[in-house]
């Protein structure tokens, strides 16, 4: 499986502006039980840095632009969220970090769970370990 799964959203557009819409097992692939966003964040200031054990997430940029990097233990990408059709999904035991983000820059994430301390994984080696590296 591709590390970077990315979903395109249609998007409505007229000569109003645009709008997307995001439904839970359709252009989201599973029931959304919690959404949270990140935004204000500093200059050079980079967040993620752990992974999850059971959670799937959809992450978009729906102003600005951030850098996800992904890392399964055995290779490592980046792409930028870069548009609010671009959706990021991320399942399975995937380390994230997020940089670069733009100072108009607001990350939406849909989750498939309510917030779990319990389900990250925020040691890298311990990640590792648990990848079966
Ligand atoms: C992820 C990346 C993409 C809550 O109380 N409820 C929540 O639902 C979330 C997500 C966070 N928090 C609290 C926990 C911390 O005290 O908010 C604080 C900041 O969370 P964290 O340092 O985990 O934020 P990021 O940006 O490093 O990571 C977040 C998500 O936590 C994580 O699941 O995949 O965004």
């Amino acid at each position: 499986m591709s590390l970077t799964q990315i979903i395109r959203f249609p998007t409505h557009s007229d000569e109003r502006g645009s709008l997307i819409a995001l439904e839970g097992n359709d252009m989201i692939p599973f029931d959304i039980k919690r959404v949270y966003y990140i935004f204000g964040t500093q200059s050079g200031v980079s967040r993620g840095f752990h992974a999850h054990v059971h959670l799937k997430q959809v992450a978009v940029c729906v102003a600005g632009k951030c850098k996800m990097r992904l890392d399964n233990g055995h290779e490592q990408q980046e792409i930028w969220l870069d548009s609010p059709d671009k959706g990021l999904l991320i399942e399975g035991l995937i380390w994230r970090e997020m940089h670069e983000f733009s100072p108009d820059c607001v990350l939406m994430v849909f989750a498939s769970e309510p917030y779990d301390e319990s389900d990250y994984i925020r040691n890298y080696t311990e990640f590792l370990h648990q990848a079966g590296l």
